[in-house]
């Protein structure tokens, strides 16, 4: 079927009580493994791409994979534009036929993250592109010592509330103590779900949840036993997830997780058969365990059996 906008997939997962997945992609093998695993599993997905997914393949190359897979797979698929912070790069993106961009204005203060998302929710809007803005910075909540320190960093409910009514924004991305990559904590894994349950309660819109990866240990275990070197690699753990999902969390970003599983398969390859030179006989292990760690992370969300 034809892409569909990330707000139409959110607002049945809000309805319904469960997460879609938003995976990003560089390249063909990703981007088949997420889209078999959405078949198979009978789930909605959120394809993103990022603005250095964009520099290194070409948007006009990855917008038209999208498309292809979108049109073959009979479940609802979204192109995202996964932490817009350029102007021109939001236009790009909706030119080349993205269904829904993220504006990160995060790192500004609260007025100014107000203003640029209002003028990407104006041009979005005007030609059907769901918009995601982030208010809040990402970090761990037990790695925050000072109690102000924490209150500055994560998502203030009530400048949630300001900020979605001010914005007229369609997803909204919270801090609530993930971060980014496959080094979140440094202490004990730790979200705070209340902050979920408030933000959730005053705002009424999909919330998103980014740096969700899980450092799968079992794939973390198969890329340090063909060679890696990850020493202190740690994520959110599954039952943090499935919390999340129940306090409100309606969109929940992966990228490590399918980075590592796809590392950990071509390790297992290339160290097993030397002799192999055929790109294929590596390339496709790794879309395989992509394809397996997103049916898991499907399930895991509440979105398989969904579409
Ligand atoms: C993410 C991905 N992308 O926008 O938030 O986070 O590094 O935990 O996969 P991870
Ligand atoms: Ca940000
Ligand atoms: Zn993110």
């Amino acid at each position: 079927m034809p892409l569909v906008t990330m707000a139409e997939i959110l607002e049945s997962a809000k309805s319904g009580g469960y997460a879609v997945g938003a995976f990003n992609i560089n390249n063909m093998e990703f981007l088949q493994g997420i889209v078999e695993a959405a078949v198979e599993e009978r789930s909605p997905v959120i394809i993103a791409v990022s603005e250095g997914a964009m520099k290194y393949a070409g948007v006009e190359y990855l917008s038209a994979m999208v498309r292809v897979a979108a049109e073959k797979a009979d479940v609802p698929i979204a192109l995202h534009l996964d932490h817009g912070k350029h102007w021109d790069k939001i236009v790009l993106a909706i030119r080349n036929g993205f269904t829904s961009v993220m504006i990160d204005a995060s790192d500004k203060p609260f007025d100014q993250n107000v203003a640029i998302t209002k003028k990407v929710v104006e041009l979005a809007h005007a030609v059907g592109v769901t918009v995601e803005a982030e208010l809040g910075r990402l970090a761990g909540v037990e790695d925050i010592v000072k109690v102000e320190e924490r209150e500055a960093i994560l998502t203030d409910p009530q400048e949630a509330k300001k900020f979605v009514e001010l914005t007229e924004v369609d997803a909204l991305a919270v801090a609530v103590g993930t971060s980014h990559g496959a080094y979140k904590f440094k202490g004990e894994p730790k979200l705070d779900i209340e902050r979920i349950r408030k933000i959730r309660e005053l705002t009424d819109i999909p919330l998103v949840l980014h740096g969700a990866s899980g450092v799968i240990p079992e794939i973390l275990e198969l890329a340090e036993k063909y060679g890696a070197k990850l020493a202190g690699a740690k994520g959110v753990p599954d039952d943090q997830i499935a919390e999340a999902v129940k306090a409100g969390i309606c969109k929940i970003n992966i990228d490590t997780d399918l980075r590592l599983a796809f590392l950990a398969a071509v390790r297992r390859e290339l160290a097993e058969k030397p002799e192999n030179f055929d790109p294929r006989k590596y390339l496709g292990p790794g879309r395989e365990l992509v394809k397996e760690v997103v049916k898991r992370k499907m399930r895991l969300f509440g979105s398989a059996g969904k579409a």
